[in-house]
């Protein structure tokens, strides 16, 4: 087999570790679904004689040393889904990391070069946060902006901890985090820019502010048959009307510059019969500036007040997971677009509206993130596709640019 039919073997042997009946999978953070995804990417380090370290918050590093004590230059992504994901968010950006990796290995001893930096793969935890909030959690971790002991405090709706999680599936590490000198992400773009244009390669130059309220409504329990309807404060009504604020928010900005929705809500008690006493929300509110998302936060919370006003209601109001915007350095988009015209790939500077972990590792290393094309547009979902073409585009980019990185 070639290297790029293994990458693709390997790939799709991948998404069969949580698959969905609709080609998806669901591979949530630290359920048995990201054992296996893990334990296979543990095994392929193995089999290279690669090194395998798990931190204290579950990040996998695969590493290969030829310049012994040097930092590293980590390539990779994440291999947790949404729930009912794609198999390609994430997923992708590990597996094409591997294949870089071990080609980068081949080419050094080929030519007998000890490049300035030693080169890893990482497999980066919990970065969907679907099931434990904040998202990016494993490299934010890694880079100092959230804090360990508290994410795994952080517990999912059954009430189990990020620790114990972990433990259950035995990737709660106690190895030392490599010293790092640079990081390199592949991804699918999750937008329509580059399918549109046909362009094989997304250098990506700044990521959008981003942030998350938390919302809890809390009203009164009561009968939905017995109680008069004067006398109702149902959680569940003014939690509605939230809803409907949040995404309507962004028709007071140029449209395209923001956008918002509230994707969680659970409530209780949850039966049939009963007047909703809490309900549990996030809005995730995302633009191009930042300055947009504090005006949009400062109009939804005045609304919030008047819903809470008019049913009577308590609304606390919290906000997380703030991401500032993120430039990516000149220097890497000039690599990118370097090494991509030297393997003859189209490519175009572009803007990331989702999360990644680089936008964890830009704040403290030079930083690359790559894109390649989305077919429709999709991700978080079962729906999701890129073609076996691209991916191979992508791994070519990768592999040049993690080998010029470990150059230095
Ligand atoms: O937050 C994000 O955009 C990501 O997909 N986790
Ligand atoms: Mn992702
Ligand atoms: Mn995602
Ligand atoms: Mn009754």
């Amino acid at each position: 087999m070639t290297l790029n039919q293994e990458f693709l073997t390997d790939f799709h042997h991948v998404a069969e570790f949580g698959a969905t009946v609709r080609n998806g999978v669901d591979r949530q953070a630290a359920t048995p679904e990201d054992k296996l995804s893990r334990d296979w990417f543990a095994e392929f380090a193995k089999n290279q004689g690669w090194e395998i370290r798990v931190d204290h918050i579950g990040n996998m590093f695969a590493l290969i040393e030829t310049r012994p004590g040097a930092p590293y230059v980590l390539l990779g992504s994440h291999l947790d889904s949404q729930p009912l994901g794609g198999r390609y968010d994430g997923a992708y950006g590990v597996i094409a990391g591997l294949h870089a990796a071990k080609n980068i290995k081949h080419r050094l001893d080929a030519e007998g070069v000890v490049p300035e930096f030693n080169l890893g793969v990482v497999n980066w935890f919990n970065e969907e946060g679907g099931r434990f909030a904040p998202s990016i959690m494993g490299s934010s971790v890694f880079v100092g902006s959230m804090d360990e002991s508290e994410m795994l405090k952080v517990e999912d709706l059954e009430g189990i901890s990020v620790a114990q999680a972990l433990e259950s599936i035995g990737y709660l590490g106690t190895d030392a985090r490599p010293e790092v000198a640079g990081y390199a992400e592949i991804h699918i773009e999750q937008g329509r820019i580059l399918e549109r244009e046909q362009i094989n390669i997304g250098a990506v130059d700044y990521s959008w502010h981003t942030q998350k309220l938390d919302i809890e409504v809390l009203g009164e329990q009561s009968h939905t048959g017995a109680t008069a309807m004067a006398d109702r404060h149902d959680a569940l009504v003014a939690a509605s009307k939230v809803v409907l604020k949040v995404h309507d928010v962004v028709e007071s900005f140029p449209e395209g510059s923001i956008v918002s929705s509230v994707g969680r809500m659970t409530l209780e008690p949850n039966s049939p019969i009963v007047v909703a006493r809490r309900v549990h929300l996030v809005a995730d509110l995302r633009a191009e500036n930042k300055h947009d998302v504090l005006e949009a936060r400062r109009i939804l919370i005045d609304q919030i007040a008047r819903i809470a006003e008019q049913h009577e209601i308590k609304i606390n109001v919290a906000d997380f997971d703030v991401r500032e915007i993120q430039y990516y350095p000149e220097e890497g988009l000039e690599l990118v677009e370097k090494v991509a015209a030297n393997l003859g790939k189209s490519v175009r500077r572009i803007r990331t509206m989702a999360g990644h972990d680089s936008v964890a590792m830009n704040r403290i290393v030079p930083t690359v993130m790559l894109f390649i094309p989305s077919i429709d547009g999709v991700s978080h979902c079962e729906r999701e596709f890129s073609t076996d073409e691209d991916m191979l585009h992508g791994l070519d980019v990768l592999a040049d640019i993690g080998w010029e990185m470990s150059l230095g």
